[in-house]
């Protein structure tokens, strides 16, 4: 049998993660959280395929790749989030569930990290909590992928 796999997306610069401002954004490293979300998937019996572009073209490109091949997504999409409607459009079309997550609570800080172009389209929103917002949202899309749909 096939395990699920859940695409782990990350945008620009956070491969930088644990090496600069770790102020901000703390001192685990990307590597780490991909491992992080590596345990906690196989702990729902799902796997991951983790992938970071510093780029827009990159980043939707990963998500159509995901379309036919992934149950859902968590998504850091970085800068992007406050930017891109081209990642909003991509997403409208992954036919699955989306978690935002965002290690620093954008809501707190400058206000134009305020608007979310993928907060419509994702079933749930997790900032705020560091490098284990990455695994409460595996928890919670393994809970949306385990629910019955009606
Ligand atoms: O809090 C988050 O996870 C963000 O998505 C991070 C983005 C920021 O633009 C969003 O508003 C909130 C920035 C990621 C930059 O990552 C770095 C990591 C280490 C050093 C420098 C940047």
């Amino acid at each position: 049998m096939t395990i699920p796999t859940v695409l782990v997306l990350n945008g620009p610069n956070l491969n930088l993660l644990g090496v600069r401002e770790p102020g901000i954004y703390g001192h685990t490293t990307l590597a780490d959280i991909e491992d992080m979300c590596t345990a906690s998937a196989a702990e729902a019996a799902l796997t991951v395929r983790c992938v970071q572009s510093n780029h827009e073209g990159g980043l939707i490109d990963a998500v159509h790749e995901a379309r036919e091949t992934t149950v859902g997504a968590i998504i850091n999409a970085g800068a992007y989030t406050h930017t891109s409607l081209a990642l909003h459009d991509a997403l409208k079309s992954y036919d699955h569930p989306i978690i935002e997550v965002h290690l620093s609570n954008p809501h707190a800080r400058e206000s134009f990290r305020h608007h979310s172009y993928l907060s419509p389209v994702a079933a749930a929103v997790i900032a705020g909590a560091g490098a284990k917002g990455y695994v409460h949202a595996m928890e919670i899309l393994a809970e949306e992928l385990s629910t019955p749909t009606t």
